[in-house]
Protein backbone atom coordinates (compact mmCIF):
# COMPACT_ATOMS: atom_id res chain seq x y z
CA UNK A 1 0.00 0.00 0.00
CA UNK A 2 1.23 2.92 -0.81
CA UNK A 3 0.61 4.96 2.10
CA UNK A 4 2.37 2.43 4.28
CA UNK A 5 5.20 2.51 2.01
CA UNK A 6 5.61 6.06 2.35
CA UNK A 7 5.51 5.98 6.36
CA UNK A 8 8.02 3.48 6.21
CA UNK A 9 9.89 5.16 3.90
CA UNK A 10 9.65 8.64 6.31
CA UNK A 11 10.46 6.46 9.36
CA UNK A 12 13.79 4.98 8.09
CA UNK A 13 14.96 8.09 6.13
CA UNK A 14 14.48 6.70 2.63
CA UNK A 15 13.31 9.03 0.12
CA UNK A 16 11.45 8.32 -2.14
CA UNK A 17 11.15 9.99 -5.95
CA UNK A 18 7.81 10.00 -8.63
CA UNK A 19 8.24 10.74 -12.51
CA UNK A 20 4.71 12.95 -13.70
CA UNK A 21 3.25 11.75 -16.53
CA UNK A 22 0.92 13.86 -17.59
CA UNK A 23 -1.50 11.73 -19.60
CA UNK A 24 -2.07 15.22 -22.31
CA UNK A 25 1.36 15.84 -23.05
CA UNK A 26 2.24 12.60 -23.99
CA UNK A 27 2.42 10.34 -27.46
CA UNK A 28 0.49 7.01 -26.85
CA UNK A 29 3.06 4.99 -29.28
CA UNK A 30 5.99 6.35 -26.85
CA UNK A 31 4.51 5.06 -23.38
CA UNK A 32 6.50 1.89 -23.42
CA UNK A 33 9.82 3.27 -24.43
CA UNK A 34 9.01 5.66 -21.22
CA UNK A 35 8.26 3.03 -18.96
CA UNK A 36 11.64 1.50 -19.73
CA UNK A 37 13.44 4.62 -18.93
CA UNK A 38 11.18 4.93 -15.76
CA UNK A 39 12.71 1.33 -15.24
CA UNK A 40 16.09 2.44 -15.65
CA UNK A 41 15.55 5.47 -13.22
CA UNK A 42 15.94 6.01 -9.72
CA UNK A 43 12.11 6.56 -9.75
CA UNK A 44 10.09 4.78 -6.96
CA UNK A 45 6.69 5.72 -7.99
CA UNK A 46 4.80 7.04 -11.31
CA UNK A 47 2.43 9.33 -10.86
CA UNK A 48 -0.47 10.17 -13.57
CA UNK A 49 -2.69 13.45 -13.94
CA UNK A 50 -2.58 16.72 -15.13
CA UNK A 51 -4.64 20.33 -14.68
CA UNK A 52 -6.16 19.98 -18.15
CA UNK A 53 -6.28 16.22 -19.26
CA UNK A 54 -9.38 14.89 -21.30
CA UNK A 55 -11.18 12.16 -19.49
CA UNK A 56 -10.90 8.55 -21.07
CA UNK A 57 -7.28 8.74 -22.21
CA UNK A 58 -6.31 7.95 -18.65
CA UNK A 59 -7.45 4.19 -18.25
CA UNK A 60 -5.26 3.75 -21.88
CA UNK A 61 -2.34 4.94 -20.50
CA UNK A 62 -1.86 3.25 -17.16
CA UNK A 63 -3.18 -0.34 -18.79
CA UNK A 64 0.20 -0.06 -21.52
CA UNK A 65 2.38 1.66 -18.22
CA UNK A 66 1.08 -1.86 -16.24
CA UNK A 67 2.54 -3.77 -18.64
CA UNK A 68 6.25 -2.41 -18.90
CA UNK A 69 6.40 -1.75 -15.47
CA UNK A 70 6.23 -2.98 -11.56
CA UNK A 71 6.08 0.48 -9.95
CA UNK A 72 2.82 1.73 -8.16
CA UNK A 73 0.94 3.95 -10.00
CA UNK A 74 -0.68 6.16 -8.16
CA UNK A 75 -3.32 8.97 -9.55
CA UNK A 76 -2.43 13.11 -9.11
CA UNK A 77 -5.97 14.08 -10.83
CA UNK A 78 -6.55 17.97 -11.75
CA UNK A 79 -10.27 16.64 -11.18
CA UNK A 80 -12.95 13.97 -10.96
CA UNK A 81 -12.87 12.60 -14.74
CA UNK A 82 -9.59 12.17 -14.09
CA UNK A 83 -10.08 8.92 -11.68
CA UNK A 84 -8.98 5.34 -13.29
CA UNK A 85 -9.73 2.01 -11.53
CA UNK A 86 -6.10 0.72 -13.15
CA UNK A 87 -4.56 2.83 -10.82
CA UNK A 88 -3.25 1.82 -7.11
CA UNK A 89 -3.77 4.84 -5.58
CA UNK A 90 -5.21 8.17 -5.33
CA UNK A 91 -4.04 11.43 -3.99
CA UNK A 92 -7.55 12.60 -2.82
CA UNK A 93 -6.17 16.42 -2.67
CA UNK A 94 -7.68 19.54 -1.05
CA UNK A 95 -6.46 22.57 -2.66
CA UNK A 96 -5.72 24.09 1.00
CA UNK A 97 -3.69 27.54 -0.41
CA UNK A 98 -6.70 28.17 -2.25
CA UNK A 99 -10.47 29.83 -1.38
CA UNK A 100 -12.06 28.04 -4.31
CA UNK A 101 -15.26 25.94 -2.96
CA UNK A 102 -15.15 23.93 -6.04
CA UNK A 103 -11.24 22.61 -4.97
CA UNK A 104 -11.97 22.16 -1.66
CA UNK A 105 -15.01 20.06 -1.38
CA UNK A 106 -17.12 20.66 -4.41
CA UNK A 107 -14.96 18.07 -6.38
CA UNK A 108 -14.14 15.66 -3.44
CA UNK A 109 -18.10 15.18 -3.57
CA UNK A 110 -18.20 14.30 -6.79
CA UNK A 111 -15.39 11.97 -7.00
CA UNK A 112 -17.05 9.80 -4.61
CA UNK A 113 -19.38 8.02 -6.51
CA UNK A 114 -16.73 7.03 -9.24
CA UNK A 115 -14.27 6.22 -6.25
CA UNK A 116 -16.58 3.66 -4.70
CA UNK A 117 -16.69 1.71 -8.07
CA UNK A 118 -12.85 1.16 -7.59
CA UNK A 119 -10.36 -0.25 -5.30
CA UNK A 120 -7.98 2.94 -4.97
CA UNK A 121 -6.32 3.55 -2.05
CA UNK A 122 -7.36 7.02 -1.31
CA UNK A 123 -4.98 9.21 0.47
CA UNK A 124 -6.65 12.37 2.16
CA UNK A 125 -4.02 15.16 0.97
CA UNK A 126 -3.24 18.86 1.76
CA UNK A 127 -2.18 20.37 -1.15
CA UNK A 128 -0.30 23.88 -1.19
CA UNK A 129 0.45 26.03 -4.05
CA UNK A 130 3.36 28.61 -3.86
CA UNK A 131 3.68 31.12 -5.62
CA UNK A 132 7.21 30.53 -8.08
CA UNK A 133 7.78 33.67 -10.77
CA UNK A 134 5.07 32.43 -13.35
CA UNK A 135 1.29 31.76 -13.49
CA UNK A 136 1.08 27.79 -13.47
CA UNK A 137 -1.89 25.52 -14.68
CA UNK A 138 -2.93 24.94 -11.38
CA UNK A 139 -3.27 28.29 -10.53
CA UNK A 140 -5.26 29.42 -13.48
CA UNK A 141 -7.42 25.99 -13.89
CA UNK A 142 -8.14 26.22 -10.02
CA UNK A 143 -8.88 30.12 -10.28
CA UNK A 144 -6.85 30.45 -6.89
CA UNK A 145 -4.25 32.78 -5.75
CA UNK A 146 -0.53 30.50 -4.62
CA UNK A 147 0.74 31.62 -1.32
CA UNK A 148 3.65 34.23 -0.59
CA UNK A 149 7.22 32.52 -1.45
CA UNK A 150 8.62 35.00 1.26
CA UNK A 151 6.20 33.82 3.91
CA UNK A 152 6.91 30.33 5.41
CA UNK A 153 4.88 30.96 8.85
CA UNK A 154 1.47 31.13 6.96
CA UNK A 155 2.56 28.21 4.24
CA UNK A 156 3.54 26.19 7.70
CA UNK A 157 0.05 27.52 9.67
CA UNK A 158 -1.57 26.10 6.19
CA UNK A 159 0.21 22.93 6.20
CA UNK A 160 -0.79 22.43 10.24
CA UNK A 161 -4.66 23.49 9.40
CA UNK A 162 -4.71 20.40 7.01
CA UNK A 163 -2.74 17.83 9.39
CA UNK A 164 -5.89 19.25 11.98
CA UNK A 165 -8.17 18.43 9.33
CA UNK A 166 -6.87 14.77 9.06
CA UNK A 167 -4.69 15.42 5.70
CA UNK A 168 -2.28 12.31 6.13
CA UNK A 169 -0.07 13.99 3.46
CA UNK A 170 0.82 17.05 2.58
CA UNK A 171 2.18 18.15 -0.85
CA UNK A 172 4.35 21.61 -1.35
CA UNK A 173 3.46 22.66 -5.38
CA UNK A 174 4.98 24.99 -7.27
CA UNK A 175 3.72 23.98 -10.08
CA UNK A 176 4.25 22.01 -13.25
CA UNK A 177 6.93 24.03 -15.20
CA UNK A 178 7.88 26.53 -12.42
CA UNK A 179 10.17 29.11 -12.90
CA UNK A 180 11.61 28.69 -9.38
CA UNK A 181 10.61 25.53 -7.67
CA UNK A 182 9.29 25.77 -3.49
CA UNK A 183 11.96 27.40 -1.48
CA UNK A 184 14.46 25.24 0.46
CA UNK A 185 13.78 27.05 3.99
CA UNK A 186 10.26 26.53 3.24
CA UNK A 187 10.26 22.49 2.77
CA UNK A 188 12.63 22.91 6.22
CA UNK A 189 10.22 24.85 8.17
CA UNK A 190 7.49 22.53 7.14
CA UNK A 191 8.78 19.19 7.57
CA UNK A 192 10.27 20.27 11.06
CA UNK A 193 6.50 21.38 12.10
CA UNK A 194 4.57 18.72 10.78
CA UNK A 195 4.48 14.96 11.11
CA UNK A 196 2.71 13.87 8.19
CA UNK A 197 4.77 12.57 4.80
CA UNK A 198 5.78 15.96 2.66
CA UNK A 199 5.66 15.69 -1.33
CA UNK A 200 7.78 18.37 -2.81
CA UNK A 201 7.17 19.30 -6.61
CA UNK A 202 7.20 21.56 -9.33
CA UNK A 203 10.29 23.18 -11.30
CA UNK A 204 12.72 21.21 -10.01
CA UNK A 205 15.17 20.45 -12.45
CA UNK A 206 18.28 19.02 -11.85
CA UNK A 207 19.89 16.60 -9.45
CA UNK A 208 21.20 19.22 -6.90
CA UNK A 209 17.77 20.44 -6.75
CA UNK A 210 16.09 16.90 -6.05
CA UNK A 211 18.99 16.33 -3.28
CA UNK A 212 18.59 19.68 -1.62
CA UNK A 213 14.76 19.27 -1.54
CA UNK A 214 14.94 15.15 0.64
CA UNK A 215 18.10 17.62 2.30
CA UNK A 216 15.70 20.35 3.43
CA UNK A 217 13.43 17.66 4.54
CA UNK A 218 10.64 15.95 1.50
CA UNK A 219 9.96 12.52 1.85
CA UNK A 220 8.81 12.66 -1.72
CA UNK A 221 10.07 14.19 -4.74
CA UNK A 222 7.98 14.89 -8.17
CA UNK A 223 9.56 15.19 -11.05
CA UNK A 224 7.66 16.12 -14.46
CA UNK A 225 8.88 18.46 -17.25
CA UNK A 226 12.73 17.53 -16.67
CA UNK A 227 11.86 14.02 -17.60
CA UNK A 228 9.47 14.94 -19.97
CA UNK A 229 12.10 17.42 -22.04
CA UNK A 230 14.65 14.85 -21.78
CA UNK A 231 14.34 11.02 -21.35
CA UNK A 232 17.55 10.48 -20.50
CA UNK A 233 17.36 12.93 -17.23
CA UNK A 234 18.41 10.23 -15.19
CA UNK A 235 21.03 8.66 -16.83
C1 LIG B 1 4.56 18.04 -9.53
O1 LIG B 1 3.62 19.69 -10.82
C2 LIG B 1 4.81 19.11 -10.43
O2 LIG B 1 4.35 18.55 -8.28
C3 LIG B 1 5.67 18.73 -11.58
O3 LIG B 1 6.40 19.86 -11.82
O4 LIG B 1 6.73 19.55 -14.23
O5 LIG B 1 7.95 21.34 -12.97
O6 LIG B 1 8.54 18.94 -12.64
P1 LIG B 1 7.48 19.92 -12.97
Amino acid sequence: MFYTEILEAKKNSRKLLAILLDPDKIEMGSVPALARKINESPATHIFVGGSIVNAGIIDGLIITLKQETTLPIVLFPGNPSQISKEADAILFLTLLSGRNPDYLIEHQVNAVPFLKKTNLEVISTGYILIESGTKTAVERVSKTEPLDRNNSDYVLQTAQAGEYIGNDLLYLEAGSGAKQPVPLEMIAKTAQNTRVPLIVGGGIRTKEAIDAAYQAGADLVVIGTAFENDINFFS
